[in-house]
C-alpha cells in the first residue's frame, strides 16, 4: 500500500474531530492529553449513544415483557456480540460483562481459583503486573495455601522466558500475565507464554487492559483461556468491561456473585444457576455502559486496529527519539517490542513535580507508580512520569511535551 493510501485510511485530524474534549483549553493552553493508559477520551458517537439510551431506551433488561425492556435487552445483547467480534471469540456466551479489568481478574481468581487451586499449588504472574493482577492472586494463594511465583524481567523491561519455562510444573494451576505493560509499554510474547503453559496443561489469563485499544486481539488465534479488558481504555464508558473465557472453563467454574439474573431457580433449600454468560452476571448490570462500549467498538473497528497500531507505532518512535535527545531524561522501559507508553525520569526533578509543571502547560500525563509498585522497586526508583499515547495524539503534541520538560529542567537545574 502506498503512503498516500495509508494517509487516506488514517487521518489524525479527522479522528480528533470526533472527540469534543480535545478542543478544551486548560490554564489558557490547548489541552495535550497524554494520559491514555489511565483512561481514553470518548468520541461523540459514544456520548450520543449514552444520551440516546437514557432518553429513549432506559429500562431494566432480561426481566420485563414491555417494549422498553425488550429494546434495552436487545441493545445490551447486541453489544455483547460486538465484544465477541472484537476479540473473535467463538460464541457470545463466552463474553461476561464486568466492571472492568480488575473485576474480570477477581472473577477468575474467585471462581476458577476456588475450584482448581489447592494447598501446594502455584500461580504464576510476571514482574510487570498491575496491582490488579497481583493482589487477587495473593489473596487467593493465602486462602488456599498456594504459592505465587513471579516471572522475572531484564533491565529493558522484557520478561525472561527461559526463567518462566523453568518455573512451570505440575503444581502450576494458572498463569496470569499482562499483554502490554502500563508502566513500561512492553508488549509481552504472550503467544509463546500460552504455548508453553498449555504444553504444561496450565490455562492462561491475559490482562488486556492496555492492548485492546492499540492492536487486534484474536483470542482464538492466541488460544488464551481468559482475556480481560476495560471499556474506558477503548474509548467507552467507565464501569464496564468484559471477561472472555473459554466455555469449557466457564462451565466448570462456580459463580462469582449471587443475586438476580444469575439463577434458574431458587428455593430456600437450593439454587440452580442460569446458563452462560448470565451465571456470572448477578444483579442489574451497567446497561448504558455495555451499550456505550458497543458504540466504542464500532467506532474503533471502523478506523481499524491495524491502522491505529501502525500510526501509534510511528508516534512511539518519534516520541522515543525526541525524548531520548533531552539531556538528563531517562526512559524506563526500553523493550524491543513496545506499545505507545513512554515512562521517564528527569534528573533532579521528582516525577510529581514534572507532572505539576507540565499540567500548567496544559499537558496531562500521569506520574507515580502507576499501580505497579514492584516495577518501581525493580528499577530502583520511586515513580516515573508517563506519557501514554493514543490514536488521536499528534507529533506536535510530543514537541509541546518536550518544551514543557525543558521548562522543568530550567526550574530544577
Ligand atoms: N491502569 C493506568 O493508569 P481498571 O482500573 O480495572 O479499569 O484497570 C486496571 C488495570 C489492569 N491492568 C493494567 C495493565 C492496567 O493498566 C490497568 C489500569 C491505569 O495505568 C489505571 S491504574
Amino acid at each position: 500500500m502506498s503512503t498516500l493510501e495509508k494517509e487516506i485510511l488514517f487521518d489524525v485530524t479527522t479522528v480528533r474531530k470526533d472527540f469534543p474534549i480535545l478542543t478544551l483549553s486548560v490554564y489558557g493552553k490547548p489541552l495535550v492529553y497524554l494520559d491514555n493508559a489511565a483512561t481514553t477520551q470518548k468520541p461523540q458517537i459514544v456520548l450520543d449513544t449514552l444520551t440516546k439510551y437514557y432518553t429513549e431506551q432506559n429500562s431494566n433488561i432480561h426481566r420485563g415483557v414491555h417494549f422498553l425492556s425488550e429494546v434495552a435487552t436487545f441493545e445490551y445483547e447486541k453489544a455483547r456480540g460486538k465484544v465477541k467480534n472484537l476479540l473473535n471469540a467463538a460464541d457470545s456466551k463466552e463474553i461476561i460483562f464486568t466492571k472492568g479489568t480488575t473485576d474480570g481478574i477477581n472473577l477468575v481468581a474467585h471462581s476458577y481459583g476456588r475450584t482448581h487451586i489447592n494447598a501446594g499449588d502455584e500461580v504464576i504472574i510476571s514482574a510487570m503486573e498491575h496491582h490488579s493482577n497481583i493482589v487477587p492472586w495473593q489473596l487467593l494463594c493465602e486462602e488456599r495455601g498456594a504459592t505465587l511465583r513471579v516471572i522475572p524481567m531484564n533491565d529493558e523491561g522484557e520478561l525472561l522466558i527461559d526463567g518462566f519455562q523453568k518455573m512451570l510444573s505440575p503444581k502450576t494451576k494458572i498463569v496470569s500475565v499482562v499483554y502490554v505493560s502500563n508502566s513500561l509499554g512492553t508488549i509481552n510474547p504472550i503467544k509463546k507464554i500460552i504455548e508453553l503453559s498449555h504444553a504444561n496443561g496450565t490455562p492462561v489469563l491475559i490482562d488486556g487492559a492496555q492492548s485492546v485499544a492499540h492492536m487486534k486481539v484474536d483470542v482464538r488465534e492466541l488460544d488464551c483461556d481468559f482475556f480481560v479488558f476495560s471499556g474506558h481504555k477503548i474509548f467507552g464508558p467507565t464501569g464496564i468491561g468484559a471477561l472472555y473465557g473459554k466455555s469449557e472453563w466457564l462451565e466448570k467454574m462456580i459463580p462469582y456473585q449471587g443475586g438476580g439474573d444469575m439463577i434458574r431457580s431458587v428455593t430456600f433449600e437450593k439454587t440452580t444457576f442460569n446458563d452462560l454468560p448470565f451465571k456470572f452476571e448477578a444483579g442489574t448490570p451497567n446497561i448504558a455502559g455495555g451499550i456505550g462500549l458497543g458504540a466504542a467498538i464500532d467506532y474503533v473497528q471502523k478506523i481499524g486496529l491495524d491502522a491505529i497500531r501502525e500510526y501509534e507505532h510511528e508516534l512511539l518512535e518519534y516520541g522515543t527519539d525526541t525524548l531520548q535527545s533531552v539531556n538528563g531524561l531517562r526512559i524506563i522501559g526500553t523493550a524491543k517490542e513496545k506499545a505507545s507508553v513512554i515512562s521517564f525520569v528527569v534528573e533532579n526533578a521528582h516525577p510529581h513535580d514534572v507532572g505539576t509543571i507540565l499540567d500548567r502547560e496544559g499537558i496531562a500525563i500521569r506520574t507515580g507508580h502507576h499501580c505497579t509498585q514492584p516495577v518501581m522497586q525493580r528499577f530502583g526508583i520511586p515513580a516515573t512520569a508517563r506519557a501514554s499515547l493514543s490514536m488521536y495524539n499528534m507529533k506536535e503534541e510530543i514537541d509541546i511535551l518536550v518544551r514543557g520538560i525543558e521548562k522543568v529542567k530550567e526550574i530544577f537545574g
